[in-house]
């Protein structure tokens, strides 16, 4: 703007020259004076290089400060027009970045959403396959156990999978569904307990031991009844082994092999035979008092335990070993050192309270193994009949 000004100072006498000639303009000074210029850069007068009134000024006053109010509206205007326009882009511009921003978020949210929504449907698949892995149909093939299943199959079937299966053991008139393990150790094991994740409660009366209860599939007790039908079937022997995973993923075992229940009025006792195996043979302990081996067994609800009226166990007194067991079921003896009905979830002894799976001689430096999972598993021994 004041280069502006400045030639139009230079230009103006030109410009005057010939308008000045006639009588056209003939402003005088008091209606110069009469003008707010305050904002003016100095009076009129003085802007024109000193000049005094209107005989001693070259370019005529009055014209000059017309044209310099002029250009001084013109310069507000500008102004004014710019501020505006720069107002105006300024808010514009920040509007662009917010909606921007918003749609970046939008995205973003969406985004998130997706990977939630992708997330819990993979979670639910695998809980949902991790539930259902073995949970088909029962294969209708009945034998008479897991082990006659397999022996029957393994010359028509490539792979007999692991699963359901019915079975009808010999001198009963009663079918039961069981899980067949046909992949672990060569196969034809009937599972008769299987402990993973403690979500099957284990504080069960005596009927539920003797029927059975949980999810085949899952965690679950086959029932005594169940198992005292196959391995009391007529030239069988039966082996006994109990696999076990503690927290830090070691797996250990123990196995006998011999196996075999009395029945019901008997309160279902147990026979073992010789030990083998890495984890300790905890059904007989290291002494007779702690021999579960020939015990019958235990319920909430009915006691059978040797702690009659009551055991000394650890400094404490104890009369019954389900109840100081989680109410579970076990052949308990005087409560002894095996327990594998007993919480996954419960690692730590409870007030003095043995509420974990317990496989007392499976130790490392000394110390128990804190066992996570465990299940129990029968087959048959091959015998010359
Ligand atoms: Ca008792």
């Amino acid at each position: 703007m004041m280069w502006t000004t400045a030639v139009l100072l230079l230009l103006l006498p030109h410009l005057l020259s010939s308008t000045d000639t006639g009588n056209g303009t003939n402003f005088n000074q008091s209606e110069i004076d009469s003008e707010d210029l305050s904002d003016a850069p100095g009076k009129g007068q003085k802007l024109l290089g000193g000049v005094k009134g209107r005989d001693t000024c070259s370019i005529p006053c009055d014209i000059t400060v017309k044209l310099l109010r002029d250009e001084k509206h013109s310069v507000c205007g500008q102004l004014q027009q710019s501020l505006l326009a720069f107002g105006r882009s300024t808010r514009k511009l920040m509007r662009d970045v917010m909606e921007e921003q918003q749609r970046a978020l939008d995205i973003l949210s969406t985004q998130v959403t997706e990977l939630m929504t992708k997330v819990q449907t993979l979670s639910s698949e695998v809980q949902r396959s991790n539930t259902e892995m073995y949970s088909v149909k029962p294969v209708q093939s009945h034998g008479r156990d897991c082990s006659d299943i397999k022996d029957s199959l393994v010359s028509v079937v490539p792979k007999i999978p692991s699963g359901i299966y019915i079975v009808h053991p010999e001198n009963t008139d009663s079918s039961f569904e069981v899980f067949c393990e046909m992949d672990y150790m060569g196969g034809g094991w009937t599972v008769m307990q299987r402990r993973t994740d403690g979500l099957t409660d284990f504080k069960r009366p005596w009927v539920d031991y003797a029927d059975g209860f949980g999810n085949l599939a899952g965690e679950h007790w086959l029932g005594l009844k169940k198992v005292f039908y196959i391995v009391n079937q007529k030239d069988t022997r039966f082996q006994l082994h109990v696999a076990l995973v503690s927290n830090d993923e070691i797996t250990s075992y123990a196995s006998y092999d011999d196996f075999r229940l009395d029945s019901e009025t008997q309160f279902f006792s147990i026979h073992l035979g010789r030990y083998a195996g890495s984890a300790g043979d905890a059904f007989r302990g290291y002494d007779q008092e702690q021999n579960q081996d020939t015990a019958p067994f235990s319920a909430s609800d009915v006691d059978n335990d040797g702690c009659n009226p009551f055991c000394s166990i650890e400094n404490r007194t104890v009369e019954s070993c389900s109840t100081q067991h989680n109410q579970t079921g076990w052949w308990f003896n005087q409560c002894g050192l095996a327990n594998l009905n007993g919480s996954p979830e419960n690692a730590e002894q409870n007030q003095g309270q043995r509420t974990h799976i317990l496989w007392d001689t499976w130790r490392q430096n000394g110390v128990p193994h804190t066992i996570k999972s465990v299940s129990i598993k029968i087959r048959r021994i091959a015998t010359n009949n």
